[in-house]
């Protein structure tokens, strides 16, 4: 094995590469993992309702979460197999109120101790959502826009509340929460009025972040949509609305790898957003079709999203999150599967000889740069992956499952 790692190093070194240094600043950047893969999005409220706002988990493999307890011990299964120091990704519907009913507009610090605790003693940071879903007042399909200023205001009210749980966050654990705003609202149909909808969902937006909190702890970020199940002709949270809100806003956008049209993808926007914002946030997801949210594989977008993170030095700047849901697989092993491709996405820019490549182009010799492009698909790539997973003590190659198969019958079929 370590000779094999050897061998692959000196091919990188030859374009003068630094594995090493590559290999260091991989342990450096954090993924935040996100919470809902493991309970599909289900929560822990007391009165719990239906899974709404346009998305949907499919499948029903056994031994899905059913407590904070499993859905943490979960988590940690997964980080066990999982290169690298991450941060977890919270919703509020995973509130802990200890049998007691607290609506959303109602949340606070206290509800999320016993994450708090946890995230302290697992050494990762948090990052949160309010919940505009999955609740009698956006049954609807319209929260921050609704027409009704009392369901427009219980949303402000949460979502003000939700970046107060974020600066705890931030400031209990040290590492600022990423608190990230996304809403389901828009129209089954054609809409007569694209208007009104959005001035008011940018009015809702206005009064949740006059609301001061202190960047050091909670950082905004704000996500826009293509379309959802019931929203399929307007969303009025869409592109533009976003990225000029963000921007004038001094906020982060937050780019969701399946809300774009088919062809569209993130990797082409991230260059343009670093020139206008100090850093944005990524959703990174597998869109099949439609939003499906697949777990996220080793596939050409993703490598091209990592490609951009490495060359555009952007690396402290791209807050990299992920955003699928798949309950048709062992959920441990989506996030693991997931998680591990996105690090391994990084890793494999990270040996691009990205400057080379940027010169070719500056020269205008497209047959070398298409040509080296290609020829690096096939280096040794693996030997280094490899021999960081064992660096970072976890399993190499597909070893990890074996880990999982345990959990599974140790663990997860007993859960009914
Ligand atoms: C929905 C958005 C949103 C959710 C999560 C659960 O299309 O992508 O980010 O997936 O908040
Ligand atoms: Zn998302």
């Amino acid at each position: 094995m370590g000779n094999q790692f050897e061998l692959a190093k000196k091919e990188y070194e030859q374009w003068g590469i630094d594995v090493e240094e590559a290999l260091e600043k991989l342990k450096n950047i954090p993924i935040s993992v996100h919470c809902w893969q493991g309970d599909d999005i289900g929560g822990f409220e007391v009165n719990k309702n239906e899974l709404s706002g346009g998305i949907e988990v499919t499948g029903n493999y056994p031994g899905k979460a059913r407590t904070p307890e499993e859905l943490r011990m979960d988590l940690e299964k997964a980080f066990s197999l999982i290169p690298g120091k991450h941060r977890v990704n919270l919703h509020a519907i995973y509130a802990e109120t200890d049998g007691e009913v607290v609506d959303r507009d109602k949340i606070e610090p206290k509800h999320f101790e016993k994450w708090v605790k946890w995230a302290k003693e697992q050494g990762v940071g948090l990052d949160f959502n309010p919940t505009l879903f999955s609740h009698e007042k956006a049954a609807d399909g319209l929260t921050l826009a609704h027409p009704d200023p009392k369901i427009r205001q219980f949303w402000i009210d949460h979502c003000i509340a939700s970046r107060k749980i974020g600066e705890y966050f931030g400031r209990e654990l040290g590492t600022p929460c990423l608190t990230n705003i996304w809403i389901p609202d828009g129209y089954k149909d054609i809409p007569s009025d694209r208007l009104t909808p959005r001035k008011r969902l940018k009015e809702a937006l206005d009064e949740i972040f006059a609301v001061e909190i202190d960047e050091a702890y909670n950082i905004d970020s704000v996500e826009s949509k293509l379309f959802g199940i019931g929203s399929e002709a307007f969303v009025v949270g869409s592109h533009e609305f976003y990225l000029n809100y963000a921007l004038a806003n001094n906020m982060l956008c937050l780019l969701d790898t399946g809300h774009y049209h088919p062809t569209e993808v993130v990797s082409n926007k991230i260059s343009s957003m670093l020139l206008f914002n100090d850093k944005l946030a990524l959703h990174v997801s597998r869109p099949v079709r439609w939003d499906s949210d697949h777990v996220v594989t080793f596939d050409d977008e993703l490598k091209e999203i990592a490609l951009e993170i490495v060359r555009n030095d952007a690396l402290d700047k791209v807050m990299i999150g992920l955003d699928f849901f798949d309950a048709s697989i062992n959920r441990v092993a989506a996030w693991t599967i997931g998680t591990r491709n996105m690090i391994k996405a990084l890793l494999y820019g990270l040996l691009m000889p990205n400057e080379q490549l940027k010169e070719l182009q500056e020269k205008g010799d497209f047959t070398k740069r298409l040509a080296i492009m290609e020829e690096f698909k096939t280096y040794p790539f693996g030997a280094i992956w490899n021999h960081y997973c064992e660096q970072m003590n976890v399993p190499e190659k597909e070893h990890w499952l074996e880990e999982i198969d345990q959990y599974e019958k140790e663990v997860l079929s007993s859960r009914k």
